[in-house]
């Protein structure tokens, strides 16, 4: 067992109870909360439901950045929603237009050695400051800011060790690719990353928010990096020089597992359709035309970012016929970008300028055109999420992403013949907190016709007769069990957005996911999900799990669940099972029936689960599964969900 790290310490200061071994769960103290819209109605709704008038956190921030299309009134009348509910809840509110909120929160908020949960999957952003950042469903957020303690299986630490310098051209997103490319997307559940060694101190903070953002793609909990002399500097550029606190592993600090990177062997590198583990050096695609370059997201939105592009394409132009967006992740550095003159030299380059916010990394415009390749800064290219059936999407650095705009085809920057510009961060960043609005206890919370309820679920029942709506293979994420894009606008209206789950298997003219689900589920029986390796990969979006119970499903088996979906699983009372035997995966079809008895009797921890296949032709089947469902865990199943609780 790991001894001696940052982790630890941070976990030490936050303990409220639970065994300190690796996969045990503990339960840890959470100083901030954060939210963003997309998530977040859904959490402040669970929050009223439990009728906390203040939250109890050191601070909670409500961020608008994901749903800005304003196609309809839905996502101005979550916002206003939003808004409100901040105002009267103590949460400070950052409206849209502010910008995303992992890079806002890192900039503005973030304390070396706090403790942060937010509704978004990539909250371990905050690991670049040396918080312990991890990101959850809004059920988990809600209760946090109710002053609950959070659940975490006690973490088993991958130490990063860093060696060397980066090289000219070669960046941050390089690193974390060629981490993806070690530990790949699976596998890392339960384990959380930190970095040390000389190489750390090479790297300035908003590069190492790069690296603990994409950290989300490893499937680990959080990745934390030491607070530092970068630390304090970053912090200091912030205007928040009194936050920082140093923070260092032991000098005999062990890890669990140790890995080492020598940034000056780091070469560009680029994640291929569709995951962002399938790397390959941008050398090897060098040739393969580009039709789209976007720079932005909350990896790689920040101002060096952006300053990169603009430096690079000063008195340049992007190659004819390339579409080249630019979306700075927060309103500081687009206002910073327009006063030193950069937005100019990007707008006469041929950029278009988005607004700042997550907008096509989320699906949210932008789609790329059939059959051709779109080349992005951001963290995840799984298969449709650019809002394109049979997308061809990579993911790149902005060094990269700025050389193949320059080219029209994937270009290695080191190629482009001149020298990577330097670029440093701004001595004083530019922020104008009036742009956060403060709570005001009190305030009337407004809700508009779009704004729900979050959905009731009954106890589980004595027998669940269960029957396979569908079987799925590895490596499901929740953007294919919960497509967001256009339909983002639809996370107030669970009876809507319940319509499109699993949207991408549905076959022209057969009934879809819903339909057949919705048709087990009136005829008064259950639903069953089959899944295989890897499944509930990416996002934290709890609507993965919300939809499906609404529609029936009281099952999910597969070979691995991954974390944050598991316990969204568990919060809307739906049963993560793990086959015992990982053949039976394959004796398992759609349209089979899976009997279990005495299933309330059946569930405690550490005990196996016992159900009946039953297949068409009349033949049966006995088949054990497995779950590491805590004490507590089981007593939610039982009730239906953690809101009955
Ligand atoms: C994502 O990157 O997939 C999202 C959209 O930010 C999600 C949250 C959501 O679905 O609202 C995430 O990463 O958790
Ligand atoms: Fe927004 Fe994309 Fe970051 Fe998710 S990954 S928070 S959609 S920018």
């Amino acid at each position: 067992m790991a001894k001696g790290t940052v982790i630890q310490k941070i976990i030490d200061a936050h303990y409220v109870s639970g065994t300190k071994t690796p996969g045990s769960p503990v339960a840890i103290r959470i100083d901030q909360t954060l939210t963003q819209d997309a998530t977040g109605t859904m959490a402040y709704l669970e929050l009223e439901a439990m009728h906390i008038d203040r939250v109890r956190t050191e601070l909670s921030v409500s961020y608008v950045d994901h749903n800005m299309m304003q196609n309809g009134p839905e996502n101005r009348n979550d916002h206003i929603y939003l808004r409100t509910v901040a105002a009267s809840k103590g949460v400070v509110f950052s409206p849209p237009g502010n910008g995303i909120c992992h890079q806002l929160h890192l900039e503005r908020f973030g304390v070396p050695g706090k403790t942060l949960i937010g509704s978004d999957s990539h909250t371990p952003t905050g690991g670049g400051i040396g918080m312990l950042a991890i990101g959850a469903g809004g059920l988990d957020v809600a209760l946090a800011m109710a002053g609950q303690p959070f659940h975490i299986p006690y973490p088993k630490v991958i130490g990063v060790k860093l060696t060397g310098a980066l090289r000219p051209w070669c960046a941050a997103k390089d690193v974390i690719l060629k981490l993806l490319s070690i530990l790949t997307t699976r596998g890392n559940v339960g384990a959380m990353v930190e970095y040390f060694g000389p190489g750390v101190a090479t790297l300035p903070v908003p590069q190492r928010a790069t690296i603990t953002n994409m950290g989300a793609e490893l499937g680990v909990t959080a990745s934390v990096f030491p607070s530092d002399g970068a630390t304090l500097d970053f912090l200091r550029r912030q205007n928040r020089a009194e936050a920082f606190r140093e923070l260092a592993a032991d000098p005999d600090a062990e890890y669990d597992r140790v890995i080492e990177i020598a940034l000056d062997e780091i070469v560009p590198l680029a994640a291929c359709p569709s995951s962002p583990d399938q790397v390959r050096s941008v050398a090897e695609l060098s040739g393969i035309k580009v039709d789209q370059v976007l720079i932005g997201s909350c990896t790689n939105g920040g101002y060096r970012d952006i300053a990169m592009a603009a430096t690079v394409l000063k008195g340049r132009h992007v190659a004819p016929g390339l579409t080249l967006g630019i979306a700075p992740g927060s309103r500081p550095v687009l206002e910073m970008l327009c006063r030193n003159g950069m937005l100019a030299d990007l707008v006469a380059a041929g950029a278009r300028i988005l607004e700042t916010g997550c907008g096509p990394c989320i699906g949210q415009g932008q789609s790329p055109a059939n059959d051709t390749v779109t080349c992005r800064t951001f963290n995840r290219n799984f298969a449709g999420r650019t809002g394109t059936k049979g997308d061809q999407s990579y993911l790149v650095s902005p060094e990269t992403a700025v050389a193949t705009a320059l080219t029209g085809e994937f270009t290695d920057p080191r190629q482009l013949g001149f020298p990577c510009p330097e670029i440093a961060e701004p001595a004083e960043f530019w922020s104008d907190d009036t742009h956060f609005e403060q709570p005001r206890p009190g305030a009337e919370i407004i809700r508009k016709p779009t704004i729900g309820e979050p959905p009731a679920n009954a106890p589980l029942p004595e027998r669940l007769d269960g029957t396979v709506v569908i079987k799925v293979g590895d490596k499901i994420t929740t953007d294919h069990i919960m497509p967001a894009g256009v339909h983002l606008k639809l996370r107030s209206n669970i009876p809507a957005y319940s319509k499109v789950v699993f949207e991408c298997f549905n076959r022209p003219g057969e009934p879809t996911f819903a339909e057949r689900a919705a048709a087990v589920r009136d005829s008064g029986r259950c639903g069953v999900i089959i899944g295989r390796e890897s499944y509930g990969q990416g996002s934290s979006r709890e609507h993965a799990a919300i939809c499906p119970m609404y529609l029936g499903i009281k099952v999910v088996a597969a070979l691995a669940i991954e974390r944050i979906h598991r316990a969204n699983l568990v919060n809307f009372g739906i049963l993560p099972l793990i086959f015992a035997d990982p053949a039976d995966y394959d004796r398992i079809e759609a349209a089979d029936e899976l009997v279990f008895d005495a299933v309330r009797e059946q569930l405690a921890p550490g005990k196996p689960v016992k159900a009946t296949l039953k297949k068409a032709d009349g033949s049966t089947r006995e088949i054990t599964f497995t779950h590491a469902l805590s004490d507590e865990d089981v007593k939610v199943i039982l009730a239906g969900g953690r809101l009955n609780v």
